[in-house]
């Protein structure tokens, strides 16, 4: 034990009580929908906010004062002890992490792969005594000042064999530790001006890098998905991914719709003008729904944030949507949150946590709750019932000759229609 978290005792649920160490919604033994919460929710803990973050903003460094923090290995496997010590605290069933969130920089690339094999083995110790699994490895191709224009987009060739090399090290970690996903979010893959930039080559590069990623999935029989972020703004002025439907196109573009799918962030898709659910939603619709990144923003700041969640009403529209689509598969919900840099206190770290569990509970039941009262997707398909008929399921497939023919015959004069938005949303808030 390395007593970072002190006298801590373990998250236990516990429906009474005044504990503020103890789950008060997040049950994970409760059945919902015929599932445990716990395999509902599948919680991950990121390591890079968690335990790599120094609580640094753009007007000043570090504000914590973490025993790791350093570029030795034994720092680094310090980390990666008190990072375990925190899975099983909060008895989480999973975490995610990035190359540069585990492992110190060597001094070249054979050096870095080699500390990352390292921490990979050290890490591949540790769970075996734990429960916590991997929801998601990735490689961080954004900090270094080699990335700064860009990974597989960059002009310089070099810069986008360093990147490819540097995945297949992740992916190969990834899979030696049973991660259920591989994630690419594209950090620097965006421009500054269009005055330097080519638009088209730059697409070519990102295509052909990620079907490259797919290749290499096969080849070592990696069983995970492959997952895209989507995020609008930052770093780059524009970034490529900008949201769910411009990821969709990009995927067409490059025949990988059925090969990828997609991680997709509360606050980017907040950033992007959209609500969390509709990017969930879109993405359900094209079979795209991944896996989900549950942080949000400050409304009032308009950039990312990465807040734990706190508000039930939000997070219950959002696995609502899951919950709709059948649920996550290989996904999960990450907290891809931080502290706020005032928060020093090991206790501020679980506390974040347990809070941002408990409101993702709450949020869940609820939309399990509004779900099986079944009213809502019954007054939804009511809406559309009158496209069941066979004469109006063929105005899909006819010419407009004789959709116009049918028209006059029939003297067709369509009566608008309430679409009861007021009555729907009392209907929810009867359930959050
Ligand atoms: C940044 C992203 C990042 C990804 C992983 O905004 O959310 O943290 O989740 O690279
Ligand atoms: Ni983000
Ligand atoms: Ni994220």
């Amino acid at each position: 034990m390395t007593g970072f978290f002190g006298d801590i005792p373990k998250f236990t649920y516990q429906s009474d009580g005044d504990s503020e160490f103890a789950f008060r919604h997040y049950n994970p033994d409760e059945i919902v929908m015929g599932k445990r919460l716990e395999d509902h929710l599948r919680f991950a803990v990121a390591y890079w906010h968690s335990f790599a973050w120094e609580g640094g903003d753009p007007f000043g460094g570090r504000t914590f004062d973490r025993p790791w923090f350093g570029s030795e290995m034994e720092k680094a496997k310090m980390k990666a002890d008190v990072a375990f010590e925190m899975f099983d605290l909060l008895d989480v069933p999973f975490f995610c992490f990035h190359d540069a969130d585990v492992r110190p920089e060597g001094a070249d690339f054979a050096e870095t792969t080699r500390n990352l094999e390292e921490i990979v083995e050290y890490f591949a110790q540790k769970m075996e005594g734990s429960k916590t699994r991997l929801l998601w490895g990735t490689a961080n191709l954004f900090t270094n000042r080699r990335f700064m224009s860009g990974a597989a987009t960059n002009p310089d060739p070099e810069v986008f064999a360093w990147s490819a090399a540097t995945v297949k090290t992740c992916m190969d970690a990834t899979h030696k530790l049973g991660g259920e996903n591989y994630v690419l979010w594209g950090g620097r893959e965006g421009y500054e001006t269009l005055l330097n930039t080519d638009l088209t080559r730059e697409a070519e590069q990102a295509g052909a890098f990620l079907s490259r990623v797919v290749d290499y999935k096969h080849k070592i029989g990696f069983k995970g998905t492959i997952l895209i972020e989507p995020k609008p703004q930052e770093p780059s002025k524009h970034q490529y991914d900008y949201d769910v439907a411009t990821v969709y196109g990009f995927l067409k573009r490059f025949g990988l719709e059925n090969e990828v799918k997609l991680n997709i962030e509360q606050g980017h898709a907040i950033l992007a003008g959209h609500s969390f659910e509709h990017e969930l939603a879109l993405a359900a619709s094209l079979g795209l729904l991944g896996s989900i990144d549950m942080n949000r923003n400050d409304y009032q700041s308009g950039w990312d944030t990465d807040q734990f969640p706190d508000s039930v009403p939000e997070v219950a529209r959002a696995y609502y949507e899951v919950l709709k689509a059948g649920g996550f598969t290989t996904g999960g919900t990450n907290f891809d949150a931080k502290l706020r840099r005032q928060s020093l206190d090991p206790e501020d770290l679980i506390l974040g946590h347990a809070g941002a569990m408990d409101v993702c509970a709450r949020g869940l039941k609820a939309a399990a709750a509004l779900l099986e009262d079944g009213t809502l997707e019954a007054l939804r398909a009511e809406r559309y019932a009158d496209w069941e008929t066979p004469a109006n399921k063929a105005l899909l497939t006819s010419d407009l000759a004789s959709i116009e023919a049918r028209v006059r015959d029939q003297g067709i004069n369509p009566k608008p229609r309430s679409g009861r938005q007021e009555r729907l949303e009392n209907l929810w808030n009867r359930y959050v």
